[in-house]
């Protein structure tokens, strides 16, 4: 878990421009990394093409100049000079224009390879400078997260000084595979924080992670607040929720604007969900209403799942339904929002078509685009619809006739990506239901391949849920989390061809020195060679 105002006081040093150490700061030895290469990147840059002749070093003098008139690149400039002033202690001012030939990170839009899309970049580095192209903010962003991982591991330093900022020369041209590259949060099971979401955000965008998906209702708690139905949240999120009655807390509406401009800011849109017709005891214990028999049932605890349905032949339903999508996409600038849909194990399979029919085209009618866990598949829905397969096995019927009638598929086979498995059979977090995931296991599987009649141009991308039965803390969510949150990313990203297991752990083991830095609790893996 980090420790922010750490950072904050090393920036305010660092924008006084005051280059050394703190007064009284222990003197601690520069973490020594060996020369780094230009394929030392998690997730594996498409293409690289080193020049040793080219390496560039960062000094006092170099600017971070950024192409006149476009607020893509002198956003993306200053995130980088937050991120490296402090590292190095120089003072990387950004400026518009060039003045005087000094050494430069540019950033610039357009004129890159013509391969990168809207999220790719080209990254140069040459002895005079280090130049990332882009064509919009987000391929800008993903390249100063690539200069990043070149550079030595350093996030403040007593000690600077004795670094040397180098990069190594060459030029990489690099965009995603896949257009979706998710994580998803549990805040249901166990409240987090504004803070400790946003913390896990920096976390992921530094993996080029473009989706953060928040499962914000479940049968033990009710997570964002809904003006027209109050109590969702005062009693449904209040004292006593969440799994063994330890979870507590809610997002206000403000908490959540505040969630979706902190991971706009990096290039990570929220997908909220709201699971239902089951899952949804939070809401049917705050109000009887909307149980069919017009009795709350009691407050649930425990981790159990499937018992809960909404009253599916009943209109207030609807306009309970049609009230949380209406104020949820008001506060929701991303395209999509998630309706769960997942083991409605309390609802028929009449029932469950007929509530997916009635629904979806509320998600429709305010302007969003619908996606649900694999079961909304069952429903036939609307080609737009998104369906997240989250099954163990490798064939599923119902959502390879979706895919064949051109609904997109986002993929997180619980086997593989889901994030609150238990490594192995020591792993004190996390369930065991899908098995246990190691880091090979995470890595191990191609998405195109993984289902029966659910190929490359069905999938949208892949996902990494973090389920937070077991889940209380950062540090927790941190552990499950890496390394295997690098994995996924890197399935969503890098192509199939350069999928490489030996390659892949060695440039895993590279990110320790950065985690450690970091403090990320991460799950040191026999499996992977760490620095
Ligand atoms: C299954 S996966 C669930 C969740 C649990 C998870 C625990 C899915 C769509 N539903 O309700 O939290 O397993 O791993």
């Amino acid at each position: 878990m980090r420790r922010r105002h750490t950072m904050t006081r090393l920036l305010v040093i660092a924008a006084l421009g005051l280059p050394f150490i703190l007064p009284g700061a222990p003197a601690v030895a520069a973490p020594t990394t060996p020369p780094r290469q230009l394929t030392d990147v998690v997730p594996a840059p498409v293409e690289t093409r080193p020049d040793t002749r080219g390496t560039f070093r960062i000094s006092p003098l170099t600017v971070i100049l950024t192409a006149p008139g476009s607020l893509a690149a002198w956003q993306a400039g200053r995130q980088l000079a937050e991120t490296l002033r402090p590292a190095t202690g120089y003072p990387l001012p950004v400026l518009p224009v060039r003045s005087t030939p000094l050494p430069e990170i540019a950033l610039v839009v357009g004129g890159a390879d013509a391969r990168i899309g809207p999220e790719g970049y080209q990254l140069d580095v040459t002895r005079r400078g280090v130049t990332i192209r882009a064509n919009t903010a987000a391929g800008l962003f993903a390249g100063t997260q690539t200069l990043r991982q070149l550079l030595p591991a350093q996030i403040e330093a007593p000690d600077r000084q004795r670094v040397t900022w180098t990069v190594p020369g060459g030029r990489i041209v690099d965009y995603p595979r896949f257009a979706y590259r998710g994580a998803m949060l549990d805040v249901a099971r166990h409240f987090h924080t504004v803070d400790e979401i946003t913390a896990y955000v920096d976390l992921l965008s530094q993996y080029k992670i473009n989706y953060l998906h928040l499962h914000l209702t479940d049968d033990q708690g009710w997570r964002i607040q809904i003006d027209s139905w109050p109590r969702l949240t005062t009693v449904g999120g209040g004292p006593g929720t969440g799994v063994d009655g330890v979870g507590p807390g809610f997002l206000t509406k403000a908490d959540y604007k505040a969630v979706v401009a902190y991971a706009a800011a990096r290039h990570i849109t929220i997908v909220p969900e709201i699971d239902m017709p089951g899952h949804t005891n939070a809401a049917q214990s705050t109000y009887p209403e909307l149980n069919c028999d017009g009795v709350a049932p009691a407050p649930r605890t425990d981790t159990a799942v499937g018992y809960s349905s909404l009253c599916i032949n009943d209109d207030l339903t609807y306009r309970f339904v049609e009230d949380v999508i209406r104020e949820l996409a008001e506060i929701t600038p991303g395209p999509f929002l998630h309706i769960g849909g997942d083991e409605a194990h309390a609802t028929t399979d009449e029932d469950y078509r007929t509530f997916m029919n009635r629904v979806l085209p509320l998600v429709a009618k305010y302007g969003k685009r619908a996606s649900g866990w694999n079961e909304v598949a069952q429903a036939d829905p609307p080609t737009d619809v998104v369906a997240q397969f989250w099954g163990t096995g490798t064939t599923n019927a119902d959502l390879a006739e979706a895919a064949a009638r051109g609904n997109k598929v986002v993929m997180s086979p619980a086997s593989k990506s889901y994030l609150d498995m238990k490594y192995d059979a020591n792993t004190r977090l996390g369930l065991r239901w899908a098995g246990y995931i190691e880091v090979s296991d995470a890595y191990g599987w191609d998405p195109a391949t993984r289902v029966t009649g659910v190929g490359e141009d069905a999938i949208l991308g892949v996902e990494a849920p973090l389920w937070s039965e077991t889940l209380r803390t950062l540090d927790d969510i941190e552990y499950m989390a890496f390394p295997r949150l690098p994995a996924i990313a890197e399935l969503g990203w890098s192509t199939a061809a350069s999928h490489n297991w030996e390659s892949f752990r060695t440039r895993l083991g590279e990110q320790a020195p950065r985690w450690r830095l970091q403090e990320v609790d991460f799950y040191p893996s026999p499996q992977v060679p760490w620095l």
